[in-house]
């Protein structure tokens, strides 16, 4: 999954270009970061590319060997994405429940935030980035509230860069915190050493060299070591 040459995370990157889901520019994050790129998973949006998405998903999923009961898709942008992966997976032969949440809880009908199987055993999220971390811990906290146990996360990107601790920069990735500090496993389909590998083949067949310059300054400030 690392090294030089992950030919899942190439194709995958590619895909993100080409679906204009991985953008170059200039955009701000979560954690009020200037960013050169942008992953915007919403602009996966039609069937041929969730369904391509998904595959990506469950085969790193698969690949990584991590072991799970269950896969949660947190809202709103988890919930395609859980509910493509479970279907992926189904398909691979791992047929396991799947469950989402609502941002604001019902009060008729089935009622509660929780729909779909019960939150229970080792519980894999399905969610598209993790950068600064803010995400994964209300995911975790949903799981644990429901008594089961947050286990894995599946990420399309991991951006690599310095989690927000209290609005502060530390120096560690919040995928680096979730796996040392929570003991959970994650996998990614590709990652920021990735894209810059795709930048700096771009760059060398004379195209994505600014963009390559501009991400590699980001990372400067803001990324981790791997
Ligand atoms: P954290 O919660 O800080 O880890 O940021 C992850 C979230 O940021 C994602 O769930 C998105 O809502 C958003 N995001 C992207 O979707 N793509 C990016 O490339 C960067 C971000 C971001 O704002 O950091």
């Amino acid at each position: 999954q690392t090294g030089a040459d992950d030919a899942l995370a190439q194709d995958f990157v590619q895909f993100a270009v080409d679906a204009g889901v991985l953008r170059f520019g200039e955009f701000k994050t979560k954690a009020g970061r200037l960013s050169p790129y942008f992953f915007n998973a919403g602009l996966f949006d039609d069937g041929a590319k969730l369904g391509r998405l998904a595959q990506f998903y469950a085969r790193r999923i698969v690949g990584s060997g991590i072991e799970f009961d269950m896969v949660f898709g947190p809202a709103y942008k988890g919930i395609p994405l859980g509910a493509a992966v479970a279907i992926e997976l189904a398909r691979l032969g791992r047929n396991v429940p799947f469950a989402y949440n609502r941002k604001e809880a019902k009060d008729h009908g089935e009622g509660g935030s929780l729909v779909g199987a019960p939150l229970q055993g080792r519980v894999l999220i399905v969610d598209d980035v993790m950068s600064a971390g803010t995400a994964v811990r209300e995911s975790i906290a949903i799981i644990r509230a429901a008594g089961a146990t947050p286990h894995a996360v599946a990420i399309a990107l991991d951006r690599q860069e310095k989690a927000t601790e209290d609005g502060r920069d530390v120096d560690h990735s919040a995928v680096q915190y979730v796996r040392s500090q929570l003991g959970m496993q994650v996998c990614a389909i590709a990652k920021l050493a990735d894209l810059l590998q795709y930048l700096a083949h771009g760059a060398a067949a004379g195209d994505l060299g600014a963009h390559h310059e501009r991400v590699l300054a980001y990372r400067q400030r803001y990324g981790v070591e791997d």
